[in-house]
């Protein structure tokens, strides 16, 4: 073993995921945090880069279109969990390891607990299978900090379905599971708080998106106070 890469040893910026189930605010929030973090009036300008998975890079927003749309749900749960691996890995490749090299601060939209939560705890996929696809896709580059945005899977869904219907789209392959399949989500995301709370904090996600705003920018001064822009902001 060589130990780990010097882009790890070194994280002068941050890496950031956001978790949780259908609609339950993970876009917004990361819009919010994003400006928050951007616009430090104590330590000037920062870079943040917003990214989400599956997709993130060229090459990864393609499979994105291919699993999202269902092709792989007949081939069952581990084909999808592999896709969502090769998604991953050319998104850590082309756009998280270079931006946290830089010193930026990546926010990204899911990423492998979305794997154990969606095809693992879920899908029925055994967590030492997933365990060892993380291992050799993510290897070192796991997130400083995880915040799930938690909230009954009835509200995510109606949220989610509101949105579709505004935009027009039909709900993708996890969206249209059965109530049970995102019951199954909501207790597995907790599950993975309460199994690693050092990197983990659970947000309330059913109050108003500005009281969320303001628990994840809480929970991102608490546990990287060097990203936080100012002490009175986070208060
Ligand atoms: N997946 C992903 C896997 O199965 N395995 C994996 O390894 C990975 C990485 C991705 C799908 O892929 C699966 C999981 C997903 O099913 P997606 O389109 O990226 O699909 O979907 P989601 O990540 O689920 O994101 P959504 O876009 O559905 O929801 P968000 O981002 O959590 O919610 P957001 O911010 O878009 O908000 C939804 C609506 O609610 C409103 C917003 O305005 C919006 O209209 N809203 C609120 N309303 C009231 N109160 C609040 N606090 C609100 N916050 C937002």
């Amino acid at each position: 073993m060589t130990g780990a890469p010097a882009e790890v040893l070194a994280r002068p910026g941050g890496f950031i995921t956001f978790e949780g189930g259908e609609g339950a605010g993970k876009s917004t929030q990361i819009t919010r945090l994003a400006a928050w973090l951007r616009a430090g009036p104590d330590r000037g300008p920062r870079e943040v880069v917003t990214t989400r998975e599956p997709g993130g890079s060229p090459r990864a927003e393609r499979i994105r279109a291919a699993v999202l749309s269902g092709i792989a749900k007949p081939h069952g749960p581990f084909a999808e969990a592999l896709m969502f691996a090769a998604a991953r890995l050319d998104h850590l490749a082309t756009l998280i390891r270079p931006s946290l090299a830089r010193g930026a601060v990546v926010l990204c939209d899911r990423f492998s607990d979305s794997t154990r939560a969606y095809q693992g705890a879920a899908g029925g996929l055994e967590p030492e299978t997933l365990a060892a696809l993380e291992r050799v896709v993510v290897g070192p580059t796991r997130p400083d900090l995880t915040l799930i945005l938690d909230l009954p899977p009835e509200i995510g869904l109606a949220r989610a379905r509101q949105r579709d219907r505004a935009a027009a789209v039909t709900p993708d392959r996890f969206e249209a599971e059965a109530l049970e399949f995102h019951q199954r989500l909501r207790a597995a995301f907790r599950a993975i708080a309460e199994a690693e709370p050092g990197r983990c904090v659970v947000i309330d996600a059913q109050q108003p998106p500005d009281a969320v705003a303001q628990a994840v920018r809480a929970a991102v001064a608490a546990r990287l106070p060097h990203l936080a822009p100012g002490v009175s902001d986070a208060a």
